[in-house]
């Protein structure tokens, strides 16, 4: 029998990926889906076509009992949340709600769906769940790289939920046997990464800029360091961390770091362009407070699960560069569903 399964923030980046890579496993995958016209829909409908949908929304508790009722799922991927730092500023309340909170609600359904109470014991339950953690968690590190025993100082009222949505899943293994993950992943990107992250920001500007659409890109800090890698080799790591034999929490990054001043290096002269001709440093885009330095450590994953990235961060820049080249010069909109490679 295929494995199924039931995949929150399946309109997102990761939710594509993780998708496209548990059907090429052999797995019955279904997405959950909010909001009564969703225009991200159509674009899930288009390229994952053998995906199912149900509905749902991570801030309403009974529509996700009745998911996983509907579903019978043997893994749940927690991806869906409000994932733009900068947005957990201004809406702090709906990112609680959403990224934090939201794992509560799904970790729940889980729970009320398979019976599972205290006084049962460890070990019941046979659905296995994955928490979309973040390298945000660290925030203002003390040491480098980061590894699954760096301590936690988020900076932002997103790193802060995800941070509650990290304990809360080990907090669920520990009290009930669940079998509940976090992956720690770093910054992973692609030419599916929404417009407003730095990566796609930058590899969209230079595209407009080279076909002439631009004349400047404007952007925050640009010192801060960051793991990028490719969001395709991530989605890997999730299906192999509830394939584990154990329940356990791994950091996924590539080990490297770079600033958003290489980045924009990298971008710009891989469309033949001198970035410093174009980048306007903007400081309204710099935000209340910065996470300056990300690695990541990830030798665990690679020894206990066997993961190691595919795509170095000159092959990544330079595959988003030359998609958004072709996107644009085929006159496609990066805000429209059609435009997905
Ligand atoms: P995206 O921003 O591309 O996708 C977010 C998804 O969350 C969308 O599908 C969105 O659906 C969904 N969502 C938002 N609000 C709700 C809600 N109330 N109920 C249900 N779903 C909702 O994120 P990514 O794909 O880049 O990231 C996936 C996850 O991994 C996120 O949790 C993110 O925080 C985390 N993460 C990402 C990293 C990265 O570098 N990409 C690194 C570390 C962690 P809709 O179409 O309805 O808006
Ligand atoms: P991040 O990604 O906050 O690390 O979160 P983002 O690409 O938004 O920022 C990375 C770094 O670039 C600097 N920066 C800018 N960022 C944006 N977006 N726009 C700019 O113009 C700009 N100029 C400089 C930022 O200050 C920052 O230091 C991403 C998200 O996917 C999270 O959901 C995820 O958890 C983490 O990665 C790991």
């Amino acid at each position: 029998m295929a494995r199924r399964a039931l995949i929150t923030g399946i309109t997102g980046q990761d939710g594509s990926y993780l998708a496209e890579h548990l059907l090429s496993e052999g797995y019955e995958v279904w997405g959950l889906v909010r909001g009564q016209a969703n225009p991200r829909v159509s674009r899930v409908r288009r390229l994952l076509q053998d995906v199912q949908l149900v509905r749902g929304d991570l801030l309403d508790q009974g529509s996700l009992i009745s998911a996983v009722e509907k579903v019978q799922p043997d893994e749940v991927y927690n991806l869906g949340a409000i994932s733009f730092v900068p947005m957990s500023w201004e809406q702090a309340e709906l990112t609680a709600e959403v990224t934090g909170m939201g794992v509560l609600r799904m970790l729940e359904a889980i729970r009320v769906c398979s019976g599972i109470t205290a006084a049962r014991g460890a070990g019941s339950g046979q659905i296995r769940f994955y928490q979309a953690s973040s390298s945000e968690m660290f925030g203002q590190v003390r040491e480098t790289p980061q590894n699954e025993r760096t301590p936690f100082h988020p900076r932002s009222p997103y790193g802060v939920a995800k941070t509650y949505g990290h304990f809360l899943t080990q907090n669920y293994r520990e009290s009930y046997g669940m079998f509940a993950v976090s992956g720690i992943l770093f910054n992973h990107e692609s030419p599916r990464r929404g417009a407003e992250f730095v990566t796609r920001k930058v590899s969209l500007g230079v595209a407009r800029i080279k076909l002439g659409l631009a004349t400047e890109l404007r952007l925050g800090n640009l010192e801060a360091r960051r793991d990028w890698g490719f969001a395709g080799d991530y989605a890997r790591a999730m299906r192999l961390m509830l394939q584990a034999a154990e329940p356990e929490d791994y950091v996924i990054g590539t080990g490297r770091t770079q600033s958003v001043r290489e980045l924009v290096e990298a971008a710009f002269g891989a469309a033949g362009l001198d970035w410093e001709r174009y980048v306007v440093c903007d400081q309204s885009l710099h935000r209340p407070a910065e996470v300056d330095l990300l690695c990541a450590d990830p030798k665990k994953a690679r020894t206990q699960l066997g993961w190691e990235p595919t795509v170095s961060f000159e092959e990544l820049v330079a595959m988003m560069v030359e998609s958004d080249l072709t996107l644009l010069a085929g006159g496609g909109d990066p805000h429209q569903d059609s435009s997905w490679p």
